[in-house]
């Protein structure tokens, strides 16, 4: 219509020009059709609305500038972000905490309570997918030019609830009320397909690949801003969305067939659903394998469309201008996927490709555990992938000729059996019929860097699970100790103690300087500090009492030692041995005179933790968490001193609470098997002493604190193999006779459910305690002793305290990401000018 064409550009003015308290009663008014009567969630609604606009300021900003620079992209491609909620670390990320906590208050709100109000965003089931969040919070910190890639699943983790006493899931159902830390891009959408076949085709004198999927679904993305601290840059999380290709199949629709169009929405709505909730141990479902290949190929072939508008088809330079980290081998089929995008539609050659794709590829492995690697039988990836298994076929045929080439000063025999021993396509041994293909080794042969995520862990992996690629390519495999942002877990999550050490040190720079945080080990004797460091750890306590009361209506000893073991239900993180040793301390208590029991230190014991909903063995142990706190909590003796509750649906948020007031923290698993852990990082963020295993990053842990002031116990990783094969000789502790006679005699109750866990630690039956219970439970239960003297001696107590949070300032992932950044991604910081 004249007139009506495009005139004149608008500037749009940002809302920073809107002062708060209007901001949010505006977005309440226009978004909600709210009037005033605002409920809690309202103001969080309306704050978090307001809030969203100003970081889209921010990311439009630093990504005009990235636009302009064109710096080397890191992107980390993952099945999880554990992210948590938003809008605390989005208003202090940004330094509009002053504004929106004033703006709260005009309302007749507090903040804190406002952002309560928030759902997690639980895209995750535990540190795999938590690690990937702090990586992002550092990598926009650190003004790395960098994007984390994923899926945008309908439902998260599931929501844990308890029956009885027992596990029940509930589904998580987190977009209900909106969600204002995305965007969509409804310019932004791949096809993405499955199945089919594949065709060979003359095209002039080359011959050309053609897949013909049988089945397309689109990915629409979504953008999940991510602000850095004290800086402008604002980076992204892109997390991908399965639609249907066509709103409806009007074929199907015309044909009257309504069913059938739906089936299709369906089918393509399923790949995004939901988060497979096993920690640890992948289930080797094909939808699984769907949801990796979706997000991998979407995200590969947005990075490709920006790299050929500014780049055009000139791919040598791909791996100057972006690198891939695989987040444990959930994204490992990236390795086909680039090669399939540039030679199948691209049209390079074979050679060429294999240089560029394995330049930009790195994979970081994340545990140890045999069954927990992953590898997908042949036929299933040759239905869903044909085009895929062909790739991988090739690169196996590739690798291992050149292996046979490498290895040829062997004997034959010898020869053979390693190079079948590191085939990316190998039998089954359990199944001699099926073939199965590694993600593992097709990860190691296509990456350029493979590094563990802790120091103990990353030997594990050269020395024995990739002992043969090691030899091969020393060079490839590094370390990458974990960290956690210092952000989230001690300055958000813990404003006290962040006051009181930026008073001490006399500077907030240790939020982006953990190293800075050593400062405090001269203050650590100090008693006048000490009492600071206590009236903190005290206010924390009190808000966990309150939660305690909350979900059990028991009100609790504020001056017990909080002792606290949160994490994924699992067996090798032996939740069992915490519980064996509260039951003993409640007999123990139990024999003793009140006199004697007024000198016991008083314990509040906590256990949290979700069991993957099909691991029988994790919700019997959740089970008989809740029966002993059933009998230990009412006994009339002992209740002043002793107290188990098991908090459920532990997430994110509840760690956020319950971290700062923890003083103990349980990290048990039996060596070798934890790869790092990250809890205990944050534990000793906060200053909580620990009790733990000579696993993972515990290690590293102890020697920055120094391995005095942590109780370390039992056997080590080096031991591990040849006490399993000693199991039947092995002489258990009469206390752990009592013990299991007391569980299987019913002391607890449910006999019957509880009979499997008391078998699965019986030593007389060859193969069992896998995990070593028995073997470590004697010293265990000698350091839970020195625990108790040492908590006698608040002094030394607090002492101890300090030197964990002085001694934590390697454990930020600030220092994790410099060191990927130098030493594997080669990808230099680029801030956006204010
Ligand atoms: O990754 C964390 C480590 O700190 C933990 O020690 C480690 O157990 C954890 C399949 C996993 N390893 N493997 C997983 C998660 C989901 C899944 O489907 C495996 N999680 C870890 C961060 O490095």
């Amino acid at each position: 219509v004249a007139g009506l064409e495009k005139t004149a550009s608008v500037e749009p003015a940002s809302t920073a020009l809107v002062p708060a308290p209007v901001d949010i009663a505006n977005k309440l008014r226009y978004l909600f059709g709210r009037n005033g009567d605002y409920t809690v969630t309202d103001a969080y609604q309306g704050t978090a609305w307001s809030v969203r606009e100003k970081l889209i300021d921010s990311f439009n900003k630093t990504h005009d500038h990235w636009k302009e620079e064109d710096p080397k992209f890191i992107y980390y491609l993952s099945a999880e972000f554990l992210m948590g909620r938003s809008l605390i670390n989005t208003v202090y990320n940004l330094g509009l905490d002053g504004e929106y906590a004033e703006a709260l208050n005009q309302l007749g709100y507090e903040m804190e309570k406002v952002a309560d109000a928030e759902r997690d965003a639980a895209l995750g089931n535990g540190g795999l997918g938590r690690l990937a969040a702090c990586f992002l919070d550092s990598m926009a910190t650190l003004d790395l030019p960098g994007w984390g890639y994923g899926i945008r699943y309908k439902y998260g983790m599931f929501k844990q609830a308890l029956k009885n006493g027992y596990q029940v899931e509930l589904p998580d159902i987190w977009l209900t009320k909106g969600n204002p830390w995305e965007l969509r891009r409804d310019d932004v959408k791949f096809e993405v397909g499955f199945g089919g076949r594949v065709e060979r085709r003359k095209q002039g004198n080359k011959e050309v690949t053609m897949w013909t999927p049988s089945e397309k679904v689109i990915a629409q993305a979504y953008d999940n801003p991510i602000p850095g601290f004290n800086t402008p840059t604002t980076s992204n999380l892109r997390l991908w969305d399965a639609v249907p290709l066509t709103e409806f199949d009007l074929s199907a629709f015309n044909a009257g067939d309504y069913d059938r169009a739906m089936l299709e929405r369906e089918r393509a709505e399923g790949i995004s659903a939901v988060l497979y909730p096993n920690d640890s141990t992948p289930e080797g479902k094909e939808l699984r394998l769907k949801q990796q290949y979706f997000f991998v190929s979407a995200s590969l072939q947005d990075v490709l469309s920006r790299f050929k508008a500014v780049h055009g088809n000139n791919f040598d330079l791909l791996p100057e201008k972006a690198c891939f980290q695989l987040n444990d081998t959930h994204p490992t089929i990236a390795v086909a996927e680039l090669m399939r995008l540039l030679l199948d539609v691209e049209g390079l050659d074979w050679d060429q490709v294999w240089t560029i794709s394995t330049k930009c590829l790195n994979y970081t492995n994340h545990t140890v555990m045999p069954e927990a690697l992953e590898k997908w039988p042949v036929k299933v990836m040759a239905k869903m992938l044909p085009r895929h298994m062909e790739i991988i076929e090739v690169i196996n045929e590739g690798w291992t000729k050149w292996l046979a080439g490498h290895l040829k000063d062997l004997a034959p025999e010898e020869r053979a059996k390693r190079i079948a021993a590191m085939s990316i396509i190998h039998e089954n041994p359990w199944n001699k019929d099926e073939m199965l293909v590694n993600m593992a080794y097709l990860a190691v042969v296509g990456s350029s860097a493979v590094n563990g995520v802790a120091a103990i862990h990353s030997n594990i992996v050269k020395d024995e699970i990739f002992n043969d690629f090691y030899q091969i390519f020393p060079s490839k495999f590094q370390n990458k100790t974990n960290g956690v942002t210092p952000r989230r877990w001690l300055a958000w999550c813990n404003p006290e103690l962040a006051s009181l050490i930026t008073d001490t040190l006399g500077t907030s720079e240790w939020i982006n300087d953990t190293e800075k945080l050593a400062g405090l080990r001269a203050y650590a004797s100090d008693k006048a500090f000490q009492v600071k460091w206590a009236a903190v750890k005290k206010a924390k306590k009190a808000k966990l009492a309150e939660l305690i009361k909350k979900v059990h209506g028991d009100e609790v000893n504020q001056d017990a030692l909080f002792d606290i073991q949160i994490k994924r239900i699992h067996e090798y993180k032996r939740q069992y041995l915490n519980v064996l040793s509260i039951i003993w301390r409640y007999k123990q208590l139990k024999k003793m005179s009140p006199e004697e029991r007024k000198k016991a230190v008083a314990r509040v014991c906590v256990i949290g933790g979700k069991a993957a909903s099909a691991y029988d063995m994790a919700k019997r142990i959740i089970r008989l968490v809740t029966a002993v706190g059933d009998v230990i909590n009412k006994d009339p003796d002992t209740k002043e001193y002793l107290r188990l509750y098991f908090l459920p649906d532990y997430n994110v948020s509840l760690a956020e609470t319950i971290i700062p007031a923890a003083e103990l923290s349980q990290h048990i698993s039996t060596a070798g098997t934890e790869a790092s852990g990250t809890s205990n990082m944050k534990f000793q963020m906060n200053g909580c002493l620990i009790i733990g295993t000579w696993d993972g990053a515990n290690i590293e842990i102890a020697e920055e604190t120094g391995i005095d002031n942590v109780f370390v116990f039992g056997v080590r990783a080096e031991e591990i193999n040849q006490l399993r094969k000693e199991r039947k000789n092995f002489k258990t502790d009469p206390r752990w006779d009592e013990l299991m006679r007391d569980i299987e005699g019913g002391m607890f109750g449910d006999k019957d459910y509880f009979k499997p866990l008391v078998d699965s630690v019986n030593n007389m039956k060859v193969g069992n305690d896998w995990f070593l219970l028995a073997n470590d439970f004697a010293s265990y239960l000698k350091a839970q002793e020195d625990v108790d003297a040492c908590y006698k001696d608040q002094s030394e107590w607090l002492r101890r305290s300090i030197m964990y949070t002085a001694g934590s300032g390697k454990f930020s992932s600030d220092r994790t990401i410099r060191e990927y950044a130098e030493d594997i991604w080669h990808v230099k910081p680029c801030r956006p000018t204010v």
